[in-house]
Order: structure tokens, then sequence, then C-alpha cells
């Protein structure tokens, strides 16, 4: 097949707030410098139902969605080197060239070469490889896997382990894979201290993993759904708390639960509100902040500055700061080892890319922590 235009199925979304159409789409060839890969496995997050209700500034129509997903490389373009036909790799929202400023600073995973035309669905020459009857398909976030088949760039593959549970380490494309990564990478919880996470989906609950693995003395799960509450004691959670159910706001509860506040708390459910609360929480002198859901459009985040005054500080992650094709094989590796188990985030399984209204429907429910599609 290399070479050639691949015909296959895919979940496109011609526009906004519709359901995904299942068409026969062409897939041209890589040019230099991409790849295109087989998808295996894809996991369905939260931003891919975002974009489609219309919620993201970016998001392009008609365009293939879908950015957590384990694949096999097909064929490669001209010059394409760290990658071969036959290679397992996680296909990477956040690139890592190797060599720009970013790539070359610990302090960040943000990999800015090929940012922009991801933002416009396109490659990184201004075109896309996506079409039906002639009709040009966007790509997004640089990896497009509710296909069975897409071209991404060669910086955005992590290759990873030959043995790699395929229908697994797909998770290590976004949720748990940034979960986890605020925690050891953004924010560097110290064993001892306390933590809060908002939102239990699997995010929060990475968080939750996380913080326990890091030695979290105690952490507080923070979400309106209770049924999340069992998962997240399970996970370490040792106070489970319905905003809800308060007589105050939550922020006052916890900095009364705790006398000054929670040394890391984390957002992980987009809503600004949640955000401010999470700030407001933090220990007074050096708590931090860490926003990793995504608003909708037009969203804005406000505090008192007095909260920063006091030595609140505000941070953010993307992907958990992981350095995409460094680090996510080691990553697969930690959770193949068991040293971070992640085979408890999938509570539903289907097959083939023809179930993905399906799936939506069901991560709408509340009920879905991942649901893995096999294609
Ligand atoms: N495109 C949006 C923002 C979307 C956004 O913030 N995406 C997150 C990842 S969500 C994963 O489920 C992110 O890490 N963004 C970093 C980046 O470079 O996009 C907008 O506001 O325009
Ligand atoms: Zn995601
Ligand atoms: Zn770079």
């Amino acid at each position: 097949t290399a070479g050639q235009v691949i015909k296959c199925k895919a979940a496109v979304a011609w526009e906004p707030k519709k359901p995904v159409s299942i068409e026969e789409i062409e897939v041209a060839p890589p040019k230099a410098g991409e790849v295109r890969l087989k998808v295996i496995s894809n996991a369905l997050c939260h931003t891919d139902i975002y974009t489609l209700d219309g919620h993201d500034r970016e998001g392009k129509f008609p365009c293939i969605l879908g950015h957590e997903a384990a694949c096999v490389v097909e064929s490669v373009g001209e010059g394409v080197t760290s990658v071969k036909p036959g290679d397992k790799v996680i296909p990477c929202y956040t690139p890592e060239c190797g060599d720009c400023l970013f790539c070359n600073s610990k302090k960040t995973n943000l990999c800015p070469k090929i940012r922009s035309t991801q933002g416009q669905g396109v490659m990184p020459d201004g075109t896309t490889r996506f079409s039906k009857d002639g009709k040009e398909i966007f790509h997004f976030m640089g990896t497009s896997t509710f296909s069975e088949y897409t071209v991404v760039a060669e910086i955005s593959c992590a290759k990873i382990a030959d043995d790699a549970p395929m229908d697994l380490v797909c998770m290590l494309g976004c949720g748990i894979a940034t979960g986890f990564g605020a925690v050891f990478n953004t924010t560097k919880l110290e064993a001892g201290t306390s933590a809060a996470v908002w939102g239990l989906g699997a995010v929060g609950l990475a968080v939750i993993q996380a913080a326990k693995k890091a030695g979290a003395s105690r952490i507080f799960a923070i979400d309106v759904n209770e049924e999340k509450f069992e998962i997240a004691k399970t996970l370490g959670a040792t106070d489970c708390v319905n905003p809800k159910k308060l007589d105050k706001p939550v922020q006052q509860y916890l900095v009364g639960e705790t006398q000054w506040g929670i040394d890391y708390t984390y957002d992980a459910t987009g809503n600004v509100e949640c955000m401010r609360a999470a700030l407001e929480s933090a220990h007074r002198g050096w708590g931090v902040s860490c926003v990793i859901g995504v608003a909708p459009a037009g969203h804005e985040i406000s505090t008192r500055p007095f909260q920063l005054v006091t030595g609140r500080h505000w941070t953010g992650t993307a992907f958990g700061g992981y350095k995409s094709r460094s680090q996510v094989p080691e990553l697969v590796k930690s959770s193949m080892s068991g040293e971070l188990p992640i085979a408890h985030y999938v509570t539903h399984r289907f097959q083939g890319v023809e179930k993905m209204n399906e799936v939506i429907d069901l991560l709408h429910t509340g009920k879905c922590l991942r649901a893995v599609v096999m294609y």
C-alpha cells in the first residue's frame, strides 16, 4: 500500500453539533517528514466531544477528530528515519522536534514546530491528506484517529515497545498521561503534602493515582457525581467532597478542613468556577493550583489578586508536561511493569470505528471513564 491512496472507514465530523458520519474516505500517502498510521485502538477523550460540540475556537469542519490512540506505522514519507513500517507508535498532539528553543529547555514540552498548521487542521505543508469524493477533510490536533488510517508528522510519533498492549496504551496519548504528568512534572508534588482534584473523570482519577504514588498524605476528591467516589477512594482519595451538599463554598470548606489550605490543587473539569475554587483552596504562602481542564471558547478565569499576593500560584499543563517522543515510551513501560497501572480506566470496549456515535453518547452519560474502540 505504500505510496498509494488508501480507502478506509472513518468517522467524519461534517459540521459541529451533529453526529459524526461513518464514511469511506481516501487517505493520501505521507509526504516528506510524515508518517501514515494504521490505527489499532482509540480511546475517546472529552476534548473530541468538546470540539464536535463547537466549543473549540480552533475546531475546523469538516474534520476527523480523535487524539488518543495506539497505531502501527503503515508507511513513511521521504526523509523519515525515526520510525519504520511495522513500528508501534502513539501519535501525540504535542510533538517533539528535538532541536527548537522549547525542546532544548527542561522547563517545557510545548514544541511549537508545527503548532500553527496543526491548529488550522492541515499538515505542515498546508494541505490535508484526507478527502471524500474529492472534497478535502481537515485534520485535528495533528492526530485524527477516528479513522482506520491517518497521517501525522514524524515529530508527533512516539515509538513504543513492540509488546505494548495496544488496547490500553492508547490512553497514554492524552488523558491519563495528562493527569499523571500534572502531578509528576508540572507541580512536582512531594511526599507528605496534600492534594485536591476537581472532576473525577479519567484525568482527575489519574491525578489521584499519581498523587498517591508520589506520597501525598491527604487527597481530596471533588465532584458533584457521587458515583465517582468509590473508584477515587480505591485510587487513593482520603476525602470525597460533593460541593452541592455543602452549606458554604467548597474553597471555604477545604481551607477550614486543612487550616491553611491544600498544597497542590488541580482542575480536571474545564469549568472556570472550579478553577477559581481550586486556586482559592490552595495553601497560603505556597499552594500551587494547576489548570488541566479545557474551558469553552470565551470563558475566562478570575480571582482576587490578593490570593496571589498571599502566595498562591496559578499554573497549567498541556499533556502533563511530558516531552512526547522521549517520555511517552517510558510511560508505556511504567504502565506495563505495574508501576503505574492503567487498565482500570477502561470501563467500556467497542469494535469498529462505526461505533463512534454510540461511544460519544456513552461519554455524555457520566458512567464512562474511557471507552476503547478497537478498529
Ligand atoms: N484549541 C483550543 C484549546 C484546546 C486545548 O487547550 N487543548 C489542550 C489539550 S486537550 C486534550 O484533551 C492542550 O494541551 N493544548 C495545548 C495546545 O498546544 O493546543 C483553543 O482554545 O484554541
Ligand atoms: Zn484529550
Ligand atoms: Zn521542538
